[in-house]
């Protein structure tokens, strides 16, 4: 096997031994950049930078020029954090306290990121998960089989577009598709800017125009439906088996949701990689309600309407609907665009909503105590 800088980390959360005598990166090769340098020289208090490889609620794996070591986050960061998205997470550069010998280090600080993967947390609250933090590519990877599906894919293209990153389309399973080209023109359709990719981490095609994709010290995330071979494909890349791969269910080729956390991993060429559970549903995050981005072949032709807030449902003069009757447009995209769209600005709506409230309780309180005690 491969000699690699791949740390390997047991699930009990303590560090292997036996990866402390493996070539460390140093800092650049970790991803760190002048934009994380001038932060750190504008700090007043001095911090040791570090790069979260894995973030659990009570301990983080962190990376730093000297090794790797285990964090917890200060209790004042903690207190501070407006909100869990403000939290360290993988891929987040964090600075650590200087000076702590044994026992686990303290994150006392957090540099600003430089992109930020979100999605809308599971559940009912109005919440921001980051998935991932300084993340230069997606790896939005789909497997050849009933899991493709364009409007998934728009969905991911949009949140990777949002996040800063850049999206790569990783077509997967190759080896058992035998006319990929319908798929490879499909992807193509709606991101014409994107990379895309026909591999098979089974086979090992495609693997090497998939590593040309990942320059030395770039973050790379992986994301895509559980059971697409997102693990396979870290694996091959790491050139080591880090990663556990589930089986896939015959039935209908969904994947068993094998990967529980996320993970970043340093590759040995140079280049990180983090790999991410499936998930069911992509839900989009939004806190300013702007028109989705990645829809450029929608929106040149909305330019040409007659309107300008032209909503592109029945108003004279649309250009969009104008396309659609020529068959230059399809109509499935100009709904994808829509719904997005108004998920957007819904969900905008609800943090307005989620913020007046907050304030007006705010005030409230204020209030009370004046009352209580009206010579302050
Ligand atoms: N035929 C074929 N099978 C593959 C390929 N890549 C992955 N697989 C198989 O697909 C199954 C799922 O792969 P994983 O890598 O666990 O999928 P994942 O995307 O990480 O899934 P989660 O961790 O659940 O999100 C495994 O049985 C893999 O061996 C491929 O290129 N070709
Ligand atoms: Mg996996
Ligand atoms: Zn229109």
């Amino acid at each position: 096997m491969e000699r690699s800088s791949v740390m390997h980390i047991d699930s009990d959360f303590s560090v292997d031994p036996s990866s402390q005598n493996e070539p460390r990166p140093d800092l650049i090769g970790l991803g760190w950049t002048p934009f994380f340098a001038s932060q750190l020289a504008s700090l007043e208090e001095a911090v040791q930078p570090a790069r979260v490889l894995l973030a659990s609620a009570s301990r983080h794996h962190v990376q730093t020029a000297d090794g790797p070591r285990l964090a917890v986050v200060s209790g004042r960061l903690a207190h501070e954090a407006a909100g869990r998205a403000a939290l360290p997470t993988v891929g987040d550069w964090v600075g650590l306290r200087p000076g702590d010998g044994a026992g686990p280090a303290y994150i006392v600080h957090t540099f600003a990121r430089n992109t930020c993967l979100r999605r809308k947390a599971a559940g009912p609250a109005m919440e921001a998960q980051v998935l991932a933090a300084n993340v230069d590519k997606v790896f939005i990877v789909t497997s050849l089989n009933a899991d493709f599906n364009v409007r998934r894919l728009e969905r991911y293209i949009e949140a990777v577009i949002d996040s800063g990153a850049r999206p790569v389309l990783v077509l997967n399973k190759a080896d058992v598709c035998p006319d990929p080209g319908r798929f490879i023109d499909a992807a193509r359709e709606v991101a014409p800017a994107a990379p895309v990719a026909l591999v098979s981490a089974l086979s090992g095609a495609g693997l090497d125009a998939l590593r040309a994709e990942i320059g030395a010290g770039e973050t790379i995330a992986l994301v895509g439906s559980s059971g697409v071979g997102k693990s396979a494909l870290s694996n091959r890349l790491l050139g080591v088996e880090v990663q556990r791969e589930g089986a896939i269910r015959a039935s209908d080729e969904r994947g068993r949701h094998t990967t529980a956390h996320r993970e970043l991993f340093v590759m040995p060429g140079g280049g990180l990689l983090i790999d991410t559970p499936g998930v069911r549903e992509l839900g989009l995050w939004s806190d300013d309600g702007a028109a989705p981005a990645g829809f450029d072949d929608v929106e040149a032709r909305a330019a040409a309407c007659r309107f300008r807030d032209c909503s592109h449902d029945g108003e004279p003069g649309c250009a969009v609907l104008r396309a659609i009757e020529e068959g230059e447009l399809d109509p499935e995209r100009l709904g994808a665009y829509l719904k997005l769209g108004a998920e957007r600005r819904y969900l905008a709506r609800q943090q307005d909503v989620r913020a007046r409230l907050e304030e007006k309780r705010r005030w409230k309180q204020i209030s009370k105590r004046m009352r209580a005690n009206p010579k302050q």
